[in-house]
């Protein structure tokens, strides 16, 4: 099996850009082992502080935000971070070529139920004419990503990203330490019968999504003329990689719980990264009928509505929201 870099190379990747990505990585590995540990970790419990996003931050998410932060603010790549664990952007080196935004451990309520965790990136291109501490550099779409990918802290620790040249799935070997390609253009089939939603939200959802997901429920004495099944993992980075691995349609919809907050997925470090990987994988990835990843962004925190996988099921929930 194919090691990182010579795989990386073969879609034509800069040197810069794979010194970056194998940064990244060389993180995610300590943050696998200590998530590998559990308890014996020491590090189970919640601290007593609220993130931006008003959710108390789990001891193990400081950390991995500390560990991510350190090795790109020193790696001399990176001109300025965001990540979710940071209210605002952080400066890195001012001649930086590249801006990271992350989500150290995403679906960090599953830590202390041993459920799936992992770490999201996104890597943008910095702007020369910026001063590093200029927040608007990150205000790109995502059609600027460079690079997106995911850690899974699962049985296996895999790595799943793309360049803009396919997704493609590594697996951590243990034994010398490195991410080893599995599958290269990873393939998202264009039908499914499996939906990933929160369902306790469902009397919260517009109308149209509370008929879709009726009919889908419905399943072969419905409109469908289909058996559908359900997976809510509380962890989108595990709900992807399943659409990713096996299709099926993700979706985080906007709903009428908190009217001041309509949406739950940040856009920088959650949607926007997953979006290039489905996307790259033959899958759509929409918000308001809108693609994902044409979305002007306006703030680094910005919250978006996410339906996402199997291209066939995408637009056949699209009809319903028309
Ligand atoms: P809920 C995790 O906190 C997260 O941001 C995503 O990883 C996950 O899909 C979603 O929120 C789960 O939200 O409302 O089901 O707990």
């Amino acid at each position: 099996m194919q090691r990182l870099a010579p795989a990386l190379r073969e879609d034509d990747v800069s040197h810069d850009l794979i010194s970056l990505i194998k940064t990244i990585l060389a993180a995610t590995k300590e943050i696998s082992f200590r998530v590998g540990q559990g308890h014996l970790s020491g590090l189970m419990g919640s601290t007593l502080d609220e993130n931006i996003q008003g959710e108390i931050q789990k001891e193990l998410d400081v950390v991995a935000n500390e560990i991510i932060k350190d090795v790109l603010l020193e790696s001399g790549y990176v001109k300025a971070i965001s990540s979710e664990e940071e209210d605002t952007t952080v400066v890195g080196n001012p001649e930086g070529k590249y801006l990271v935004s992350f989500d150290p451990l995403d679906g960090s309520s599953n830590i202390e139920v041993n459920g799936l965790i992992g770490t999201i990136f996104s890597i943008l291109p910095a702007k020369k004419d910026c001063p590093a501490y200029d927040t608007s550099m990150f205000m790109q779409p995502g059609t600027q990503q460079l690079c997106a990918g995911y850690v899974l802290y699962g049985p296996a620790t895999m790595l799943v990203m793309t360049t803009g040249k396919g997704t493609h799935f590594y697996v951590l070997d243990r034994t010398h330490g490195g991410f080893l390609l599995v599958e290269r253009n990873v393939s998202i089939p264009e039908d499914t019968h499996e939906f990933a939603i929160n369902m306790a939200n469902q009397s919260h959802w517009q109308p149209a999504m509370q008929k879709y997901i009726v009919d889908l429920i419905a399943g072969k004495k419905g409109p469908r003329d289909k058996a559908f099944n359900m997976r809510w993992l509380g962890a989108m980075v595990g709900d992807v990689h399943r659409v990713l691995s096996r299709g099926g349609i993700f979706a985080y919809p906007s709903d009428s719980k908190n009217s001041e907050q309509p949406n739950k997925l940040r856009l920088m470090y959650e949607a926007n990264p997953m979006s290039f990987l489905v996307e790259q994988a033959g899958g759509l990835s929409i918000s308001n009928q809108q693609r994902i990843m044409e979305i002007q962004p306006s703030d680094i925190h910005q919250r978006v509505e996410v339906i996402l996988g199997s291209k066939n099921e995408v637009k056949k929930c699209m009809k319903y929201l028309d």
